[in-house]
């Protein structure tokens, strides 16, 4: 499995937390780090829990709290509404608690992540050809059609990204997929009632047909050694262009920018992203 980067960045997100050093070599929990000693970090946003967070059982547990009756999560299975199996397949559980299946990442706990193990995700990539002011598609020096995708600037970070979120407890991916497309490129939320059924008949249209793209575990740097990101990634493709035209972008919920973007080697990009986009573009046969 590819190392984690980005789930070793050295201060953790939306905090001033520094994590514990990871060097490469020692990412891998199957070499001996004996003085490897993460931060305990999780977030107030996570600890006040919000309906999108577990419980912390382990506090509860060692309050001896009975009266609120919690039960540990069911690990590897899925557990009431909430999925907590990896597409990785199973995680390990040590210390009562999940362990992140790629490596150390520095940071025990939950840091800003709702769930313990995996945190679910959907990334819709929305493509469609380039084409210039005559409307002609354009290719690349190697004769490749270039390739553009819906990018939107994340609110936490500024860094461009899919415009993916999180699977809510006891919805479906396809179900995600549409709807956090329809909050971050097109502002959905705060659209009317006329616009908002507007919205769903071009979304229902273009996503009807989509192509998996990914699906597993992404470096994210939220990540912690017990709490990481998993997504599945799909390419809804528009290609004659006629479909997503239809689409009046406009950023909105966590993403303050929305634009078409090149699909390029070159794009910096948050999270592992850029792997999803480079395989849409592989399934494509366009420029990369
Ligand atoms: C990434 O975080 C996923 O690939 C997805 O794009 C995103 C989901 O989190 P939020 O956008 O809801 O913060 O790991
Ligand atoms: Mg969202
Ligand atoms: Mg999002």
């Amino acid at each position: 499995m590819k190392q984690h980067h980005k789930a070793r960045c050295s201060v953790y997100p939306r905090s001033q937390v520094s994590r514990y050093p990871v060097p490469d070599e020692k990412v891998s929990w199957s070499v001996p780090y004996p003085e490897y000693a993460p931060v305990d970090f999780t977030s107030d946003s996570v600890l006040k829990m919000p309906p999108w967070a577990d419980v912390d059982f382990r506090v509860a547990q060692t309050n001896g709290d009975s009266s609120k009756n919690i039960e540990q999560p069911q690990w590897n299975q899925l557990d009431g509404k909430v999925n907590r199996r990896s597409h990785m397949g199973n995680y390990e559980v040590v210390d009562n608690v999940p362990r992140n299946p790629v490596g150390r990442t520095g940071v025990c706990g939950r840091g800003c992540l709702g769930r313990w193990g995996p945190n679910h995700a959907a990334d819709p990539i929305v493509t469609r050809w380039k084409r210039n002011e005559k409307g002609e598609m354009v290719v690349d020096e190697n004769h490749k059609l270039v390739a553009q995708f819906i990018a939107v600037q994340r609110r936490d970070n500024g860094q461009w990204a899919l415009p993916g979120g999180m699977v809510d407890a006891g919805e479906v991916v396809t179900m995600t997929l549409r709807r956090e497309f329809g909050e971050e490129a097109l502002n959905s939320l705060e659209a009317n009632e006329q616009e908002k059924k507007q919205i769903e008949a071009s979304i229902n249209d273009l996503f009807a047909h989509g192509q998996e793209v990914y699906r597993g575990y992404v470096d994210d740097p939220r990540n912690t050694d017990n709490a990481w990101m998993e997504t599945v990634a799909m390419n809804f493709h528009d290609s004659d262009g006629k479909g997503v035209g239809r689409f009046n972008l406009h950023a909105g919920d966590d993403a303050v920018g929305v634009q078409w973007m090149d699909l390029s080697h070159r794009l910096e990009l948050y999270a592992s992203h850029i792997d999803f986009l480079q395989t849409t573009a592989e399934k494509l046969g366009a420029s990369w």
